[in-house]
């Protein structure tokens, strides 16, 4: 007590800050109210810096790269997070990289495709699969609309209904040999599984067609990373879509990522040339090409030069489908093809041959010479759309063992489609 007052005395000697009248226990009393105030400040400021940071725990903290507008950003990443529970485990998959890509980390930016996101992964192929039936549609009611309409006529199978099946699979193109031995298959397989429905029928005749598809020898995939440059050469007889066909493959393949160069070794006609140049510059590719009436060869020989020297990813050969001279066309597609393989060993990867699916049965006599002469690796068949003939397709594998990787099902960009025998069939049938 003596102590406090002793510092009232000292104090009072001392002139007050806080007035003339503000002396002693007047002062310490301030000078207490000062600091408490203070500290209640402060422990003011900490919560509100600590609740800040928890805020953002929850709604997802940007990474420490991101500028002020990723922060606004938040809300939209927290959205994504709510509808992709909607969407199925694959679209997760394929769409996370899009959002938050590595290279946008790196530079700070971020790189915001919401219509990515959102889109759904299952669409394309429904679409795909509803597109190639309203294309097949004639081809469709040739085999199957009118199994379906024998059907509803007679419930049972009998002998007129095979008949009848015979008139069926002939018309819809399948050729005589295709035909006799699906129906010999049809008959055991009925038998054996005691079928009595026409109902039935079609689904033996629909595992029957798949058979025929899945014993072609080699996989309908083209891998066109196996090999820098991966070389296609692609051939067929005139007029039958080839040109067209590697403006579709092109922009397919090119996908965005990979170097493509087309060849304009279809030195017959100047159109021929062009025709291929406006689809190079429309899919953005490479184009080589010499004078019209040149060398083929040669063309083919400047093309390989100039794919390895640009790191070329895949390389596209057009040929003609006829010669302005008297030259056996076979003899000259085998030279362009040696000169290719001399100037890059393993190439060319794949020889496509192109089939018109409207010309029916003439596509698999011109599949078995253009095989014999060059090997053929895959076939393309086009303008299956608007032909009841697409039952071609069935007749020429199973005849060659030759896999078909790609369809035709219009004239656009996008009208060509990788073969796969489930869709295709489910299309059908
Ligand atoms: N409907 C339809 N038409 C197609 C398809 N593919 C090609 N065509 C058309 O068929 C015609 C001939 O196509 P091209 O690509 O010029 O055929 P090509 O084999 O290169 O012909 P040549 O160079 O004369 O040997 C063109 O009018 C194409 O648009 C298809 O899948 N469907
Ligand atoms: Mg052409």
């Amino acid at each position: 007590m003596e102590r406090i007052e002793a510092l009232v005395q000292g104090l009072k000697i001392i002139r007050s800050p806080f007035g003339p009248d503000c002396t002693g226990t007047c002062q310490i009393l301030v000078v207490s109210g000062l600091i408490v105030a203070l500290i209640v400040v402060s422990m003011l400021a900490v919560w509100l810096v600590r609740h800040k940071k928890a805020q953002k725990r929850v709604t997802g903290t940007p990474s420490p790269l991101s500028d002020s507008a990723a922060v606004q950003a938040e809300p939209i990443e927290t959205e994504v997070v709510e509808p992709v529970e909607d969407i199925d485990e694959t679209s997760v998959c394929q769409q996370a990289p899009h959002v938050a890509p590595a290279d946008a980390v790196e530079t700070g930016t971020r790189e915001e495709p919401p219509e990515a996101v959102y889109e759904p992964v299952k669409e394309p192929e429904e679409t795909l699969l509803d597109r190639i039936r309203s294309r097949l549609s004639k081809t469709q009611e040739i085999l199957v609309g009118r199994l379906e309409r024998l059907a509803l006529r007679r419930g049972t199978i009998d002998r007129d209904v095979y008949e009848e099946l015979e008139e069926i699979l002939m018309t819809a193109d399948m050729g005589v040999t295709t035909s006799y031995y699906l129906l010999a298959q049809l008959q055991q397989e009925i038998d054996r599984k005691a079928v009595k429905t026409i109902d039935a029928l079609k689904g033996i005749l629909k595992e029957q067609i798949y058979a025929i598809f899945d014993a072609a020898v080699a996989p309908a995939e083209v891998d066109v990373d196996r090999a820098t440059p991966f070389v296609i050469m692609v051939v067929g007889v005139n007029g039958v879509g080839k040109t067209t066909t590697i403006g579709k493959l092109a922009a397919k393949l090119s996908n965005g990522r990979r170097r493509i160069m087309l060849v304009a070794a279809d030195t017959f006609r100047a159109a021929a040339i062009e025709q291929l140049e406006i689809w190079s510059r429309r899919v953005g590719a490479d184009f080589i090409a010499q004078r019209p009436g040149s060398d083929p060869s040669a063309v083919a020989y400047d093309a390989i030069h100039a794919a390895r020297a640009r790191g070329t990813d895949v390389v596209i050969v057009d040929t003609a489908g006829r010669l302005h001279t008297k030259t056996n066309l076979m003899e000259e597609l085998k030279k362009v093809k040696r000169i290719i393989a001399r100037e890059l060993p393993g190439a060319p990867h794949e020889v496509f041959l192109v089939l018109d699916a409207t010309t029916g049965q003439n596509a698999i006599l011109q599949a078995r010479t253009f095989h014999e002469a060059l090997n053929v690796t895959g076939l393309v068949l086009t303008k299956l759309d608007g032909t009841a003939k697409g039952g071609v397709i069935v007749g020429i594998v199973h005849e060659l063992k030759l896999p078909v990787r790609y369809i035709g099902i219009g004239e656009a960009m996008d009208d060509l489609t990788e073969f796969d025998p489930a869709v295709f069939l489910n299309a059908l049938f």
